[in-house]
């Protein structure tokens, strides 16, 4: 009973231990039947509610803070309320994100994490973890090609850090003419690019879009086009970013030509592979990063198509030393010179925030538990349960596919066309009708609380489905399950 306990009872208070393991052991039970039931088939993928009824509170659970402390037995019925009111993302029928899935090594990493609590500024913190970034980005390299895995790179949340870590690893000296530089990507590629151009300080005006054949693909030619004529203009084309599976559509830049036009010009290439860097554990798969090596940077979140838990992103960089030349500060509160041991090994100060979230654990730890060939094992199947979708719903009637010809990666992008829009021959009455089938279908979805996909319109093309697959719980039965709910949810 912990309703006469409160949080000044457990540790660090007199006898606090006692009631401090029973506390965490009524978590545990709390995380382990989420857990549990996340796998489940029969259990709800979500228990939707509008953001006014949470914030109107429901019954026993209040997000309201109080100013006097609430007891233990609310504080664990709060942990029990704030999973219940959730998406459980790793649920086999969660297909809503490109990160899904919950894997129990993984999640072990991250609660060891927690408890461990430091900080990734400096190996006196955190040695065992320091150690591990170096060990694991060192592969990581070596598996984007670079010899003997030589480079630099850290791990950063998110997008945006990962893809903003170019321009100050371009050269220092160049910063300040950021407005005659001109950048390069296509409208396909994450927002991130065109975020990051904005926050330091290019704008977006100077950031160039590129042409894309239909299947999203950056079409060399029209890159080689607009740097002569950027050039011709009196610009310094500055970087170009190529991208390894872009959000949407999949698509896998033609890194090799891209390259061999960076290389002419005298231009920074970076490969966003936030998203499709995974394949490079793929022995099969791998060749649709062809040209790779020729990076100069390189974003992958491995909280993406490796299945680790969020977050999991990864820069690296092709010059050894560049990140700690280019962003290093030299706090003296952190980074002593004159620490023990060797210092060279504090390498939060390569970073461009200063505290840094441990990231690296539980991703080493999966690493440790599956092999390289375990994700392997995983990221050909997840493409393969991608195959199944694809074959099974192209000639299917009442779909339309938004592009022609096989995926490359385990985006599907697809139309349901309801019975009643079938035979119609009004084109613009047609688009208008269709650009809500797949809002309407997903809202209920969400309120029957069965399956998650994600939707969106993309250029001229009305709101069309993009499933993804990267959960390793999902398998052909559940991608059977969000067909039928599809066409049971989209009867006129
Ligand atoms: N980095 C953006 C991811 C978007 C998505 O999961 O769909």
């Amino acid at each position: 009973d912990f309703s006469n306990l409160y949080a000044r009872d457990l540790l660090p208070a007199k006898n606090g231990e006692e009631p401090t393991m029973q506390f965490l052991l009524e978590v545990v039970e709390i995380l382990t039947n989420y857990v549990r039931k996340t796998f489940d088939r029969s259990t709800k993928v979500l228990d939707f509610h509008h953001p006014h009824q949470l914030l109107e509170g429901m019954e026993g659970f209040s997000l309201d803070l109080l100013d006097q402390p609430e007891s233990l037995e609310q504080i664990l019925v709060d942990c029990r309320d704030t999973l219940k009111y959730g998406v459980r993302t790793g649920h086999p029928r969660f297909f809503n994100q490109l990160s899904t899935g919950l894997d129990i090594i993984g999640l072990a990493g991250e609660w060891l994490t927690s408890t461990a609590n430091t900080n990734m500024f400096t190996y006196e913190i955190a040695p065992v973890f320091v150690l591990m970034e170096q060990i694991t980005l060192k592969k990581m390299r070596e598996m984007v090609g670079w010899p003997d895995g030589e480079g630099d790179g850290i791990f950063s949340p998110g997008e945006t850090p990962p893809n903003s870590f170019k321009r100050r690893t371009i050269s220092p000296s160049t910063w300040v003419s950021a407005l005659f530089m001109s950048l390069y990507c296509k409208r396909h590629s994450h927002f991130s690019i065109k975020k990051a151009s904005a926050t330091l300080g290019f704008g977006t005006e100077n950031l160039i879009l590129l042409k894309t054949d239909q299947r999203g693909r950056v079409i060399p030619d029209d890159l080689e086009a607009k740097v002569i004529d950027a050039k011709r203009k009196g610009y310094v084309p500055l970087f170009v970013n190529a991208t390894a599976g872009t959000t949407v559509y999949g698509a896998f830049d033609p890194i090799n030509e891209i390259a061999d036009i960076c290389e002419k010009h005298n231009i920074w290439l970076h490969v966003d592979g936030a998203w499709g860097g995974g394949l490079l554990m793929s022995r099969k798969h791998r060749h649709k990063l062809s040209g790779i090596e020729r990076a100069n940077s390189v974003t992958w979140n491995p909280h993406k198509m490796m299945g680790v838990p969020l977050q999991c992103s990864a820069v690296l960089v092709r010059e050894r030393g560049l990140l700690q030349g280019c962003n290093s500060m030299c706090a003296g509160y952190l980074f002593q010179p004159d620490k023990q041991y060797d210092v060279t090994y504090d390498t939060g100060d390569k970073a461009i925030q200063c505290g840094r979230h441990v990231d690296i654990f539980k991703f080493w730890l999966m690493w440790k538990a599956k092999g390289t060939e375990g994700f392997e094992q995983h990221i050909d199947r997840c493409l393969e349960l991608s195959t199944y979708l694809y074959q099974k719903i192209r000639n299917r009637d009442g779909y339309e596919m938004v592009f022609e010809g096989e995926p490359q990666h385990t985006n599907i992008c697809f139309w349901y066309v309801p019975p009643s829009l079938r035979g119609l021959r009004d084109v613009e009455e047609r688009r208008q009708r269709l650009h809500k089938v797949a809002p309407k279908i997903k809202a209920m979805m969400m309120e029957s609380g069965t399956t998650m996909v994600g939707y969106q319109p993309q250029g001229d093309k009305v709101n069309f489905f993009r499933m993804v697959i990267s959960n390793p719980a999902a398998n052909r039965s559940d991608i059977d399950f969000l067909i039928d709910e599809i066409e049971r949810l989209g009867q006129d």
